[in-house]
């Protein structure tokens, strides 16, 4: 069995209507398998106030997830509200990671200054917000994954 329990939440429109594969969550999946993580939870919902606040609140209280990864919904359309979801559930901010991935992020795309992504706690749930494309988690779970089995141990 692995240490920690993860849930994967993909904010995708497209993806809720079956419209996209999500190849995001697929890569959240396979990296988080490398550092003693198992996926239990994977939902694809809609960018959705409500749905994605409800379902992070359902993943952090009653799931009881280590860790939540979000991926799509953080950058400028008017659609884009995960970074809002998670700042109404979590209690803590943890700016310096979300500040990390950017920074490195950066270096290798402009465009990563367009992401809103948030990183917090919730009790003892670590949230940690993600771009949506594939190549834009792999970046920044690269920056974050090692660090977060200490954060996690910390957080219990
Ligand atoms: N960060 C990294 N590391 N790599 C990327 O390719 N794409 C950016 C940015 N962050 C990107 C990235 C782009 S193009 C956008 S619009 C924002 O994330 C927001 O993406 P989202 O709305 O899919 O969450
Ligand atoms: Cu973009």
């Amino acid at each position: 069995m692995a240490r920690w329990n993860v849930g994967i939440l993909t904010s995708s429109d497209k993806g809720a209507r079956g419209e996209r594969e999500d190849l995001s969550g697929q890569v959240i999946r396979e990296m988080v398998l490398d550092v003693d993580m198992e996926v239990t939870e994977y939902v694809v919902i809609p960018d959705e106030f409500t749905l994605l606040r409800d379902t992070l609140l359902s993943f952090c209280d009653e799931k009881r997830l280590d860790l939540v990864v979000t991926t799509g919904g953080t950058g400028l359309a008017k659609r884009d509200v995960t970074p809002e979801a998670t700042l109404a559930v979590i209690e803590r901010e943890v700016p310096g990671m979300a500040e990390a991935m950017r920074a490195a992020s950066l270096a290798k795309t402009k465009f990563a200054m367009l992401s809103r992504a948030v990183v917090g706690t919730r009790g003892n749930t670590l949230i940690v917000n993600l771009p949506g494309s594939p190549k834009g988690v792999r970046e920044c779970l690269e920056v974050l994954l090692p660090v977060i089995p200490h954060a996690l141990e910390i957080l219990q």
